[in-house]
Order: C-alpha cells, then structure tokens, then sequence
C-alpha cells in the first residue's frame, strides 16, 4: 500500500503567518518553458506569534533565484520540506520576497496550474493549481490584489488575457508582445488566472443596475464563435437575475469567459476571467442537445454568480468548500427555476441528489457537508459537498421565506466583503439578520449519512384533528459520534376527497420556536412544520373529513421517506395532488416499489406481470396530463433509473432489475402505443427553439420514440427517420440512441454516419462514444474495449474519458457489473492508465464504485480484488485515498 500521504485536518486550522498584500507576476510563456517571476510584498499577521518562518508552497518549480527586498538569497537561507519553501530569517514590517522559476506547461498533462490545451495556454488553480505556477502562500485565506503581465509570440498568441482589468500593452523585440492586468480586488491564488491563445472573441455590454457599462467578452476557437450566442444571452439573464433576486451587481469594468477543450471540470470561476470547459460554453442546435443547452445555461450562471458567493466573500480553508459551492448551486438552482419550469428544474435536481448524493452517503466514500480531514482536496469536490450543501442553504431558504433569506444574504454579503469566512459565519449572518438562531442547521454541516423520515398520520373522526407524526431515524456512520437529531423542514399540505387541499389549523402549543417567531409562514393550506426532535406529532384542528398528506413538497429535506400510505392512497397522490414535483416523487415510489417485487420474480423465473392498477392509472392519466403539462408526463414516462433502483434494493441486482424495468417498459408501451405513435408522428420543429414548451415538447417525443423502439422491431424505421430528418441535434441524437440502445440491427450503419458527419465536432463526438458506452447490452464491454483504441479516442482529454469511461462506470450499471468483473476491468485498466497522465480524473472516476460493498459476494471479491491489487501499485496520492477509502468498507 502506497501510505506515503499526508492527511490534513479541520482542527489543526491555523490562521496564516504572512499575509501578501500585493502581488506582481511577470509571466514569459515559451515552447519549450515558461518563466514566471514573482514580486511579493509580505508583512507578517500580528494575530499570529512571531516566532513562525515564512512557507511558501511549491510544486514542480524550477527555482533560478530567490531574492529578500534587495538580497539575493544562498542556498543556506532557505529549506524545502515536500510542497513547502522555508524561509526563516524575515525583516520585521513589510517586505519584498522576489523569486524566479521556470514551469513546462507543455508537458503538464495534470491540467492544474499552467497547461496548454490544444494550441493555446491557460490555467486552472483552485484547489492548490497556484503552486504550480510559483512559491506562494497558496491557502484562500491569504488575499492579496494582483498585477499580472504575460509575454508572449504576437502572431501565435494574440490573445493575452488575466484578471482584472487590462492597463497596459505593447510590442517586444523577436515578435513578442505583452498585456498588463491588475485585479483591485483583493483575492486568494485559488482564483488567478491566464490565458494565451489565437481566439476569436464574441462582444456584447450589460448596462448594471447602478448604470455601469460592463465589457463581456466570450473568448473561443474561431469556429466555434458560431456557438456562443446561448452562453452569451445567459450570462446576461444571469447578471440581470443576481440584481434581482439578490441585489448582487457585477464590479469590474470586464467579464471574460474563455472556452477550453482540455479541463478537469465544468469551469472555473477566476475574477473575472471565467475559464470554461467548451462542453459547458458552447452551444448551437446543430450540434448541442436540449440537455446540453441547460448545462451552459446553468453553467454560466453558476460560474458567474460566484463572483459574490466565492470570490468577494471567499472559504477561510477548503474544509469549508461548500460555503460557496452549496450556495452557489441553491442560487444557479434557483435561476434555472425561474427561466424554465420551476417544477421540471426541482424534478431534475432531485433526481440527481438522489441518485447520487443519497448513494455516496450511503458507502465509504460518505462524508460530512463539511468534511474533517482529507488527503487530496481535489477528491472532495463532491455531490455532497455541492448539492447537499445546496440542500441545507435551501432549507434555511425555506424556513426563513424568501425575503428572510434575502435580508440574510444582504448581510452575510455586507459584513464579509473581502473576507475569508467560515459555515458558521454564513449561518450566523442568516440567523443575526432576522433576529434568530439557526445554530441547530449547523449539524447538517457536520453529520454524515442521509436521515430517514417516518412519516404517520393519524385521523380522529370525532374531534376533527388530524395528528401527523414525524420520526428521524439518522445513519450510524463508522467513525463519527452518535449521530444527534437535525432540524427537518416539513412542506406538507392534506388533500380531501376530490383532491382540494384542507385549510390548516395547527395547536399553537405544537408549534416550534422557530413558527412562533412568526419565522415559518401560515399558509392557508400548505405550511412547513419543523421537526426538531427525534419524533414529534403534529396536530390539525377542524378537519373535516380524513385526508391524505402530502408531505415534504418540493423536498424540503434532503432526507428518505417512509410513509405507511396504501398504494390506493399513493395513486390518489399521483393523480390529485396540486404540486407537480410531489407527483413525480409519489410515481417514483410507486414504480420503485413494483419494480422491486419484478426483480423478485425475475429471480425466480416467474412471467413478469407489472401491477395492472398501476399500469391502468398511468396509462389513463399520461394522455390527459400531457395536454396541461406535457413536461411533468415526460418525466413520469421516464421510468426510474436502474441506478435510483439498485439503491433501494438490499444486495443490487442489476439483471434482475433490468429484466424488471424492461418489463415494465413493454407494459406501459402496450398500454399508450398509440398515444406514444402520436407523439413522435408530430412535427419536429424547425427551427429550434430554447423554451419550457419547446424542451417539453421533444422531450415527451424522444421519450415515447425509444419506447417504441423497444416494444417493436416495426418502429426501428421510425427511429432512423428522425435520424436523418431531424433539424436538430436533440432529435439526431434521441434517436440514434434508441437505435443503439435498442439493439436495433440499424443502429451500426446511422452511428458510422454520425461519425463521418460529426468527425470534427469534438463534444458531438462525445456523444457518439458516450451513447454507445451507456447502451445496456451484453456486447457493450467488447465495444468499449474497441472504442478505447479508437482514433479519436485520447486519455490526456478528460471529456474524452469521461464520454467513454465515465458513461459506462456511471451510466450503465447492467454492463458495469457484469458478472465475470470484465466491466470492473475496463474501469480498473483506465484508472492505472489515466493516473500518471491526470490523477484527478483517474480518482474521479473510482467514485462509480461507491456502493460496492452492498453487492453480492461474487461481485465483491472481484472489486475487492481490483482495489487491492491498486493499493499495491505506485500510485497517486489522489488514486490512494479514494482507494483506502473505498476499501474501508471491509472493515465497517
Ligand atoms: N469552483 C470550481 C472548481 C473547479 C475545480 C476544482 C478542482 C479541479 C479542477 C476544477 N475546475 C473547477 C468549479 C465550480 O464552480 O464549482
Ligand atoms: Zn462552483
């Protein structure tokens, strides 16, 4: 076992030695080395005792010399200990450190710090990238203002682009030239950036709320200049948004985004140079599926709301990552909701927490919102530390309401401007605003593992009350205390016979300290009840008749629930509530359930018989329901995953559930062919449009196509059809993978034409190898093996991988686990081959076997065996952690 790491801990925080008060890069890019010079005027942090050395961190750097205000440094006068430089002999007050190092961007395959992507030069630093660059106190608690400088060849890259806004620029002698850029924001190294490239730049202006005219800049490869018009329009919905909803004005003179084809994410927030992944910038019909349209849309506008959530009011240490992270997902959450459909938009997040932030709480890989200690930050970048986190800053949304939070925010806002905070401080500020304590929503911080909420209600025919009774079971998780009771937000109404929602009356003496502050609204017939305690019982006076609950609307919790409903009452739900994101989630566990009993049957070799009265239900109400909510009969139509089924299944299996779930398929086509006929017989429209309707629209098509596809050879036709007519690329795309996944003998001959048409399309491609990487056959391992040997194929392009690689590990658990481990291969090969090239990439995607443990024994040996022979190999620091993570579970 490779234990060589080193594990930091929340608890030995220290407030840094030195602060940086001002910092000057002089940045000279070469082919075959870059030099960096930097000018650090220090002074030490009086907080702090004074008899600390100065550290500066380092990484891969070519020192060529050291200098202290006017002194060269000797090699005597400072130390290397692994990533850190130690300087101990400082002057007292402020003080000059210059250093010169030369980096090689043009082997840094990590793609963190300096790298060339394609032919261009461009930098990713959060978490610990800066190191990479220079010696530096690379920590978000040292905030300092910038000054960058960038040289370069003129002809190669015209484009010279860093933070802030641009002062300077001019020719140099042998064709080079240079910019200067200064930053007067104070900010930590985390969120430099620059650039240097050969773009063709997109150019639009957003007059702010105060009247400031702001430069927005897209920079990208000239052919893709065609692609930007999308992210441009959202950027300018989001800026006008953040006004808004939350008083937030943009505050340099320039916002820039930069499109890259090598990136280890999404994007990157650096002030305001935002650095893009291409797949989250570009879009165009021709080439950008629906789903792809909302990425960008969503992407931008996370990025860009960060500007006040991360950059302005930044994370004192990366424990506390999901300050910004958590917040920011709630607000670019929030702004999808309102530019779409705000149910659809909560449907779709959900899906996702619960898919996968519910199944990494519920494995080895589990850890706090806020996590105590970590090996590899860049590991923690997670679906726990966003969207969970997002999910406590939107309980505290709810319980304070809407304007509540925004006086909080106002404040928090206000009072840590240029600050480096902490969770507590952002609670803190919520609470202080409005004259409460939240301190109890603290506890989601620190507690891992998802609570399960009982759910019981109970009818009194003669006092006219109904008593609902709410209990949290919490998960022991191995190696953190006894879990305590947390604060649950409970959106609730009850719905009477015909389906009305019953006005609701609560006891007084029942209501919570928070509901007595007047903190949770009274609705009439919709309220919150907060669930402090381990159990408490709610009671409702005057009502009338016995009703069924409605409970956590809209999710208010990020919690399961366990509600002893029958499934007559469930169906009700489903046809009657009011609330369109609660009948997705009674569908959900409706269709969960007799899936369940499937598999059992499927085990047992028994006929596959889904449950008539379910079957009859849903074919009855999609029709109707399509006709006022055409997207909400999409999503119902889109039966739960076979990933959402593994996680309520005791010991998973993926071919018994599969068997189920195409079971269930072929009953509900039986039911709706016609309907379903109807609905991909109707125009595709041309041109496209970007609208709920529109989304909605294709989305119920391409739905009902890929059922059809499956039901019935004779629909194959249907399906190439609308590959070779459709205008654009949601309908191409839909419908070629109905082919593939479908199995269809004419898959093979419209995906080598996909291939020839869309060769130069670099995130078209993706699709191409990711549709075939997620299709659920038997052949699908073989393909894949092939796919990797493909020309197009490259392990140094993380989106490459992550189409190939990743879809499979992720997307297609029937192939992933197949029996003889060949699918555990496929992930364990790529893991071994990815980590000398980009170790972040390859510990990322171990995260598909998150839950292995709960697997049948067979399947367990062959993971366990993998892992082990992983931990035996020379390995990373962020491949061994992930590795002795996951391999803690034996002794759990
Ligand atoms: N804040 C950004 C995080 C990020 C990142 C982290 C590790 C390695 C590469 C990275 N690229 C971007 C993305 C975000 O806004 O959440
Ligand atoms: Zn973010």
């Amino acid at each position: 076992m490779n234990t060589a790491v080193k594990t930091i801990y929340l608890k030995d925080y220290q407030a840094p030695a030195f602060r940086v008060v001002h910092t000057e890069l002089q940045i000279d890019i070469g082919e075959t080395g870059t030099t960096v010079e930097a000018s650090l005027e220090l002074e030490r942090n009086r907080d702090v005792s004074v008899d600390q050395p100065l550290r500066l961190h380092g990484v891969d750097l070519e020192l060529q010399w050291l200098k202290l205000n006017d002194t060269v440094l000797t090699a005597d006068q400072w130390q290397q200990d692994g990533e850190e430089l130690i300087i101990k002999q400082v002057p007292e007050g402020r003080f000059f450190l210059y250093s010169s190092v030369i980096i090689h961007p043009e082997t840094n395959t990590a793609l963190e710090g300096l790298y060339q992507s394609g032919s261009m030069f461009c930098t990713q630093c959060e978490a610990e990238g800066f190191r990479k660059i220079t010696f530096y106190p690379d920590r978000p608690d040292v905030m300092a203002v910038f000054k960058t400088t960038i040289r370069a060849d003129k002809q190669r890259y015209p484009v010279l682009l860093a933070n802030g806004n641009p002062v300077d620029s001019g020719d140099l002698p042998d064709g080079r030239h240079f910019v200067t850029w200064e930053d007067p924001f104070p900010k930590p190294s985390y969120l430099f950036a620059t650039v240097a490239g050969n773009l063709a730049c997109k150019k639009d202006t957003f007059v702010t709320m105060s009247g400031r005219t702001i430069d927005l800049r897209i920079y990208v490869e000239a052919h893709d200049l065609e692609k930007t018009d999308h992210a441009m329009d959202s950027l300018k919905r989001s800026m006008r948004w953040d006004e808004e909803v939350f008083g937030r004005e943009y505050d340099l003179d320039i916002f820039m985004i930069v499109a890259v084809s090598h990136f280890n994410m999404g994007a990157m927030e650096n002030k305001g140079l935002n650095i893009f992944n291409t797949s989250c910038v570009l879009a165009h019909p021709d080439t950008t599926t629906d789903a792809g349209f909302q990425r960008v849309e969503s992407v931008i506008a996370h990025e860009y709301f960060h500007n006040w959530s991360g950059n302005r009011v930044t994370c004192r240490d990366w424990f506390q990552l999901s300050l910004k992270e958590g917040l920011t997902v709630f607000r670019d959450q929030q702004f999808s909701a309102d530019m779409l459909s705000a149910s659809v938009q909560r449907i779709e997040d959900v899906n996702m927490l619960k898919t996968w932030q519910f199944a990494e709480d519920a494995g080895p890989l589990s850890h706090p919102v806020r996590p105590e200690s970590f090996v590899e930050i860049n590991n923690f970048y997670t679906a726990t530390v966003y969207e969970k986190g997002a999910e406590i800053v939107r309980m505290l949304h709810t319980v304070l309401g809407k304007e509540k939070f925004r006086k909080g925010t106002d404040l928090y806002f206000s009072r840590h401007d240029g600050q480096a905070v902490t969770v507590e401080d952002f609670v803190k500020a919520l609470g202080d605003a409005n004259g409460v304590s939240l301190d109890a929503f603290m506890q989601w911080y620190r507690q891992p593992g998802t609570p399960t909420l009982h759910v019981h209600g109970e009818y009194d025919a003669e006092k006219k009350t109904y008593s609902l009774t709410l209990r949290q079971q919490l998960p022991q998780i191995a190696g953190f205390p006894t879990p305590q009771p947390l604060p649950v937000p409970v959106r609730m109404a009850l719905l009477g016979a015909d389906g009305h929602e019953l006005a609701l009356m609560q006891s007084d003496h029942e209501e919570s300290g928070l509901i007595e502050s007047g903190l949770i609204k009274k609705d009439i017939t919709e309220k919150t009840v907060l669930l402090e305690e381990l159990e408490q019982t709610f009671v409702f006076e005057n009502i009338a008749e016995r009703p069924i609950p409605s409970v956590l609307r809209n999710f208010s919790a990020p919690v399961r629930v366990e509600q002893l409903l029958s499934l007559e009452e469930k169906l009700f739900l489903l046809q009657h509530d009011r609330n369109g994101f609660n009948r997705w989630l009674v569908a959900q566990d409706i269709l969960i359930a007799d899936l369940l009993r499937l598999a059992v049957d499927s085990r047992a070799g028994k006929n596959l018989q889904p449950n008539p009265h379910i079957l009859s239900v849903l074919t009855m109400l999609l029709p109707e329901l399509a006709q006022r909510d055409m997207a909400l009969a999409a999503k119902l139509l889109q039966l739960p995953s076979l990933t959402v089924l593994m996680d309520a299944m005791t010991q998973p299996d993926p071919d018994a559930l599969h068997m189920a779930r195409q079971g269930m398929r072929h009953a509900l086509t039986l039911g709706l062919e016609g309907w379903l006929l109807a609905q991909c017989e109707q125009d595709d429209e041309a041109p496209y449009a970007y609208d709920a309707d529109a989304i909605a629209r294709r989305s119920l098509r391409n739905t009902a196509l890929s059922l059809l596809v499956s039901f019935n050879e004779e629909y194959h036709a249907l399906a190439v059809r609308q590959f070779s007519s459709s205008q654009h690329m949601t309908g191409q795309a839909a419908a070629l993978q109905a082919l593939v996944h479908g199995n269809s003998h004419l898959a093979e001959s419209c995906l080598s034409e996909f291939a020839a048409r869309w060769q130069h399309e670099a995130l078209v491609m993706d699709q191409w190898f990711a549709m075939q990487a997620s299709a659920p056959l038997a052949t699908t391992i073989e393909r894949v093996n092939l796919l990797v040997q493909h020309v197009d194929f490259h392990w140094n392009n993380p989106n490459r991988v992550r189409a190939l690689i990743g879809q499979f590990a992720n997307q297609n658990p029937l192939a992933f686990h197949q029996k003889d481990g060949k699918g555990y291969a496929v992930l364990f090969d790529a893991v071994k081959m990815l980590d000398g090239i980009n170790p972040q990439i390859a510990a990322r995607l171990l995260g598909a076997l998150g839950t292995w443990q709960r697997f049948d024994k067979e399947r367990c040996q062959l993971i366990h065996a993998e892992l082990q022979s992983l931990a035996v190999s020379k390995i990373s620091p962020d491949v061994t952690e992930t590795v002795q993570r996951l391999l803690s579970a034996v002794s759990q």
